[in-house]
């Protein structure tokens, strides 16, 4: 079975969401991010995996993936039938990778990381400059569109949605981009992801988490 290491609302939310939608069963370890410790039996995360950063998936064979991008494609290659992603080769797999390469490194490391993780002593003022205007592309983008690649829901949704639903925390209004905050209420509608959320919530409570 697939195991995942994660934090409540974390970037790992989106791997959660994506084993979800897929049907996937798998064993969740929560982890605390600040201490680096896994809260099943308080052992060193870093023994897990070196970079110290959730998502952690452990495959079938023992080895261990890290990085979300390579994470959800390799949860959507798992269960292909469920249309997570379109098959290698497809032009639109590259649109996929387009938009999960978008999401972890312009909005989640270029904003939402530095928001999260570092004290505002005024160095913030730089990535926050730079919020409207890397927002506006998938705004652009999701105007006219229901999901980010295609006519159906992928993994670069689960990934896109897991960073706009941190944007209120961080004090950022999604409202002044109408077709996301639209494109939000699409996909917390759908079942998969409402119960992923839920579950984390419930656990964030529990620990004192960055989500970011
Ligand atoms: N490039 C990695 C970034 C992973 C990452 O930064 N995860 C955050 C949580 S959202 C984390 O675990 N941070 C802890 C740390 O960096 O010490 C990815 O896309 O998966």
């Amino acid at each position: 079975m697939l195991q995942l290491y994660f934090s409540p609302m974390a970037c790992s939310l989106a791997s959660r969401i994506a084993l979800m939608e897929a049907g996937l069963d798998a064993r969740y370890h929560q982890v605390h991010l600040w201490t680096k410790q896994v809260a099943d039996d308080d052992s060193d995360f870093k023994g897990i995996s070196p970079k110290g950063a959730v998502p952690v998936l452990v495959l079938e064979n023992g080895e261990r993936l890290t990085e979300s991008a390579a994470v959800l494609q390799y949860i959507a290659d798992v269960k292909p039938e469920a249309g997570l992603a379109p098959p290698s080769g497809d032009p639109d797999r590259y649109r996929l990778q387009e938009w999960l390469s978008f999401v972890g490194a312009e909005i989640h490391k270029a904003f939402l990381f530095p928001i999260f993780w570092y004290k505002d002593d005024g160095s913030l003022a730089k990535p926050r400059a730079r919020i409207a205007q890397t927002l506006s592309v998938p705004s652009a983008h999701l105007a006219n569109r229901e999901f980010l690649v295609g006519d159906r829901f992928t993994v670069a949704d689960a990934h896109l949605l897991w960073a706009l639903l941190l944007l209120r925390p961080a004090g950022i209004d999604v409202a002044q981009w109408p077709s996301l905050s639209a494109y939000l209420e699409r996909m917390q509608a759908r079942p998969a992801v409402r119960e992923a959320i839920a579950t984390e919530m419930a656990l964030r409570k529990t620990v004192p988490v960055s989500p970011a």
